[in-house]
This record gives C-alpha cells, sequence and structure tokens, in this order.
C-alpha cells in the first residue's frame, strides 16, 4: 500500500526511476534526490528533480518532509550550476495536483532553460 513519505511506492513512475530500475540516466544524485531529463520536454533543457522517497505532491508533505523539501531546491540549484544556467535564468516548477497540471504523483520540480518564459505561466 502507497503511503506518504514512504521510501519507496512500488507502482510509482519516479520512485522506480529513482531506483534505477528503468535505466533513466541521472544527470545529478546525491542521497535525497535524483535529477534526469523530461520525457517531454517544453524548452531546450527541460530537468526534473525529485526526492528518493515518495511524496505525492507538495501537498502532501508536511513538516517532517522540510528538510528533503530543501534538498529538491537544492538539487535544481546544483543541476543549473552544473549546466551553466545561473546567468541566463531558469524557470522552476513545481505543479500541485491536477488542477495545477501535475500529472505524475511524486513530487518533482521542473528546471527549465534555454527560452524566454512569460509571465502568468500559461
Ligand atoms: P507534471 O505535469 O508536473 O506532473 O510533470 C510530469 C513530467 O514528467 C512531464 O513533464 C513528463 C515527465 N515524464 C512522464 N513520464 C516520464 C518518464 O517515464 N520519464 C521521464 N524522464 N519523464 C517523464
Amino acid at each position: 500500500m502507497r503511503r506518504h513519505g514512504d521510501l519507496m511506492a512500488s507502482d510509482c513512475l519516479f520512485c522506480r526511476i529513482a531506483a534505477g530500475e528503468l535505466g533513466t540516466r541521472f544527470v545529478y544524485q546525491d542521497t535525497d534526490v535524483v535529477a534526469f531529463a523530461d520525457l517531454h520536454p517544453q524548452a531546450p533543457t527541460h530537468i526534473l528533480v525529485i526526492p528518493r522517497i515518495h511524496l505525492a505532491s507538495l501537498a502532501d508533505s508536511g513538516p517532517d518532509h522540510d528538510l528533503v523539501l530543501g534538498k529538491v531546491l537544492a538539487g535544481v540549484r546544483t543541476v543549473a550550476a552544473q549546466l551553466g544556467l545561473a546567468h541566463a535564468g531558469y524557470r522552476t516548477a513545481i505543479n500541485t495536483g491536477a488542477g495545477a497540471g501535475q500529472s505524475v504523483f511524486h513530487l518533482h520540480a521542473h528546471l527549465l532553460a534555454g527560452r524566454a518564459f512569460a509571465w502568468p505561466p500559461g
């Protein structure tokens, strides 16, 4: 059974990616997060940074997860620095809930770069 904050949910695509089960190439990984290219890129650079533990969404996290939430943002910062994106700028987005466009229910931060971004986002 899936419980939020479990180490891994066997029916979760991103848990399986984080566990290395699908052979996805990581552009960054540490003890708490992994980062990999989005399958359907919305910009020339489109990376997803995800926690290794299963959290369905930001709304499903709690104070116990504040450390790992910080690690997700730190992962975005690290990947952006590795790719030399900090100067030109990049967009970071976390879709929370289907109404906001979330389609994979394992928390992930999008890192998008390489084109101009409008505000407000669509
Ligand atoms: P969101 O809509 O915020 O839940 O974003 C989910 C993203 O996940 C979407 O941009 C496409 C990406 N995605 C879905 N399935 C896969 C997959 O199997 N591999 C990779 N690399 N990305 C995936």
